[in-house]
């Protein structure tokens, strides 16, 4: 819904001058996300066994809500009458939006429907003290600080995803996750139900589906990438019985959450296969699969396998009311259907140009067949591939191409891309972290993110509907790393789909977050904590060290030791001359918070030299930018989205180094990523050209005694004077059938080139 500013802002005005809140400063309160517009201002408003909660009748489930959360969350006990008002109010345009106002003789809640009321109650809930989460506050008052606040969402689609196929999650927890998204205002849960290692939900028809495709004869232990792969021999699975799904939806409906079903076709389906091999095109028997990846054995597109897939759905659209279904329609190798006289009668039958064409014929066919009962479709990007379903909505997750795509063609589209929404990838450069799929996207990326792509303009930019963030539970076996993934990130999200962009500020935020902490742990959730971390930039003056909260010391070493309360405290950039090692820790009044960091900088002939290239890095990875390249600090061995790594998305790049002045070289040395999961693959070929138009390829790094799996180390041993290097490097090309991201380009990521 476009944001109507004008008409809301006149509303809060003669909303703040009728109870004469004036000449207050403004001040940020502790709430996440940052609300529209919100003043503090002198005294209290106390609620106690006296106060009274009146409402109108529309507004009644969140004045019940606001009720119960008090009476659980103390020894307070409300009655009927003055005191807490809602109010329902129509002149609040925005149906999500609320006013809430408290002043020491009321508190006052208004929105024109219970959703708005129910975020008003969200923002309060974080007025009052954290012990309220898990029922510890023992007074007999609580007082709250004279407020008004002002708040609507920027966008109308919040959401949070979650992949309960490659492991299972209770339904208790999935309560919990809900609960969860309710208090960060997010109001849609996206329930990726089926996947090629199990289908978790009941469907009554099709009883196989529970016998055989919920469950998986072993699972991988450890990481894809471990050689040799090994499995943990237990059978593992589980699904939601009907009863259980409507348990949930209602509970979610209960706190203004959309419940959205996604029921995967034609890809990402070897569960389903499994438990009826008929709906394959080989009919052969396979088995649910047992580790990650993307599999050739898709539906085939034959008459009995839609009949199967609308019977599905028959029952899937009884259990969820959501208008929208989500169909998948992502990573489905056509390998199958190429080999399937079936298939390749039928793109001739229908006059289809290729088995992309026949995705999309379908796609279009489901979209048909949910239309006419009301429903719209959301698609992962791929549904653009042979032309997109005329109604579709696209969740845009490989990059933002595809939403750009979309909205142009008039469709709406879902922001989710891998850069900045994978909750999946690592949030820290920690060693200690968690294992997880790969990536790295620490919270500030989340933060900064703006849902709408530069591309669009104003009237384009009106088919975004907003943005989600997506867990992916390949790496995540327990509830409580569920948590830890989400959290602090789920904050960020938050804001960054509610907030106006002129109320975000990510220094301010992470102030708040550090307050928020308090209440995750009242409410017994796992977070990340990397607030206590340092974060390190060499500049022209120096290796600047900066840490995140307010009022802390940093403490450093350049011997190599840890950093205790003897060492320095880092005032200024430290010079660097030479090979510098440091190690750096955050102190608060004598304790040590967090964990020390280390940076190793060795300058070489091309540090702080000149450096061009003929494209720009993909912007979801232009790490620090080309002088990151020379800066003498290589990139992570596990992180190729940090700040020196450099992505490139299937383009050839030529870098350009400019030495100053004729130089007597050595060797050359660079490394790039390699991690056929994620889409990197080591170039092509790299090739280097001198002043006097000698070129040498680089060819791998013998010297280097044990690689890194992920690192390619390349180099070439030359003795020759050059002022200029010209370094060609030639993508990989097209991912190849069989691989994850098949068909797709390839991405090179390099960092650093050390010249001696
Ligand atoms: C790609 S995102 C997938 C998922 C994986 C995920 C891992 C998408 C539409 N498909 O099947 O779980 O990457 O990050």
């Amino acid at each position: 819904m476009p944001f109507r500013k004008l008409p809301t802002l006149i509303v809060f005005i003669s909303f703040l001058s009728s109870v004469l809140v004036a000449q207050n400063e403004i001040t940020k309160l502790p709430i996440i996300p940052n609300p529209s517009i919100s003043r503090l201002s002198e005294g209290t408003f106390s609620i106690n066994n006296m106060t009274g909660i009146t409402f109108d009748k529309e507004l009644e489930a969140s004045a019940n809500y606001l009720k119960d959360y008090i009476e659980k969350g103390s020894n307070i006990r409300l009655q009927k009458g003055k005191g807490i008002f809602f109010i329902k109010d129509n002149s609040i345009k925005n149906p999500e939006g609320y006013l809430l106002l408290v002043i020491p003789g009321k508190i006052e809640i208004k929105a024109k429907t219970d959703q708005g009321a129910f975020y008003a109650v969200q923002s309060l809930r974080q007025l009052l003290p954290e012990t309220f989460e898990n029922g510890s506050y023992s007074s007999k008052n609580v007082y709250i600080p004279a407020t008004s606040i002002f708040d609507e969402p920027k966008f109308q689609y919040r959401g949070m995803h979650l992949d309960v196929a490659r492991h299972f999650f209770s339904v208790e927890f999935i309560k919990k996750y809900i609960d969860m998204l309710a208090m960060l205002k997010l109001n849609t849960f996206h329930w990726h139900l089926t996947d090629d290692q199990g289908w978790r939900i009941e469907i009554q028809k099709y009883p196989k589906l529970q016998e055989i495709a919920a469950y998986r004869n072993e699972t991988l232990i450890g990481h894809y990438n471990t050689d040799p792969q090994q499995f943990d021999g237990k059978r593992y699975g589980g699904f939601y019985t009907q009863e259980e799904v409507k348990e949930v939806v209602a509970y979610a409906k209960s706190r203004h959450i959309t419940v959205i079903p996604e029921i995967e076709m034609p890809g990402h389906a070897q569960a389903a296969i499994s438990a009826y091999p008929e709906l394959g095109c080989t009919g052969e028997q396979i088995s649910a699969a047992t580790k990650w990846g993307v599999f050739e054995d898709i539906f085939c597109p034959k008459e009995e396998t839609f009949e199967f897939l609308e019977g599905v759905l028959d029952e899937v659209l009884d259990l969820f009311p959501s208008e929208y279904i989500h169909i998948g329609g992502d990573e489905a190798p056509k390998t199958r259907w190429k080999a399937c006289p079936h298939c390749q009668n039928l793109i001739k039958e229908k006059g289809l140009k290729d088995e992309h064409e026949l995705q999309s014929y379908f796609i279009t066919r489901m979209e048909k067949f949910l239309n006419e009962k009301g429903r719209q479709i959301i698609g992962w990007d791929e549904i653009l591939e042979g032309g997109l379903a005329p109604n579709a909505t696209v969740m845009s997750w490989r990059g933002t191409n595809g939403a750009v795509e979309a909205a142009k063609q008039h469709h709406n589209v879902i922001m989710t891309p891998t850069s900045h929404l994978y909750f999946d990838y690592y949030q820290s450069e920690n060693d200690d972290e968690p294992l997880a799929i790969g990536g790295f996207l620490p919270l500030e990326k989340v933060y900064n993110f703006n849902p709408i792509p530069k591309e669009l303009s104003d009237e384009e930019a009106k088919f975004v509907l907003g943005a989600q963030a997506n867990l992916w539970t390949e790496y995540i076996t327990t509830e409580q790393q569920v948590e830890y993934m989400v959290f602090p990130r789920m904050l960020a999200l938050s804001e960054m789909v509610w907030s106006k962009p002129e109320n975000k500020n990510y220094d301010d935020f992470v102030q708040r977050v550090e307050h928020f902490h308090k209440r995750l742990d009242a409410l017994g959730i796992n977070y990340a904590n990397h607030l206590y971390e340092i974060e390190g930039n060499l500049t022209a003056n120096g290796y600047e060290l900066k840490t995140l909260t307010n009022g802390k010391n940093i403490r450093y070493s350049l011997d190599g030791s840890e950093p205790n309360l003897d060492s320095k405290i880092y005032s200024n950039p430290i010079p660097i001359n030479e090979n510098t090692y440091i190690k750096a820790t955050v102190f608060d009044d004598g304790t040590k918070l967090g964990n020390t960091f280390s940076q190793a900088i060795n300058p070489h002939l091309a540090f702080g030299k000149k450096i061009t290239l003929n494209v720009e890095p993909n912007k979801a990875y232009s790490g620090s930018g080309a002088t990151g390249l020379i800066n003498g600090i290589s990139g992570s061995d596990k992180r190729f989205g940090d700040k020196e790594w450099l992505g490139f998305w299937g383009d050839d790049v030529e870098i350009t180094i400019d030495l100053g002045e004729e130089k007597q070289i050595q060797w050359i040395k660079t490394r790039f990523y390699d991690a056929q999961g994620q889409w990197i693959y080591a170039p092509k070929n790299i090739e280097i050209t001198f002043d006097d138009g000698r070129r040498f390829p680089m060819r791998p790094d013998t010297s280097i005694l044990h690689p890194k799996k992920s690192i390619k180390y390349v180099s070439i041993v030359t003795n020759i004077k050059s002022r200029f290097l010209k370094i060609k490097v030639k993508n990989f090309g097209t991912i190849p059938e069989g691989k994850q991201g098949a068909g797709n380009k390839a991405w090179t990521f390099i960092d650093e080139i050390i010249i001696k």
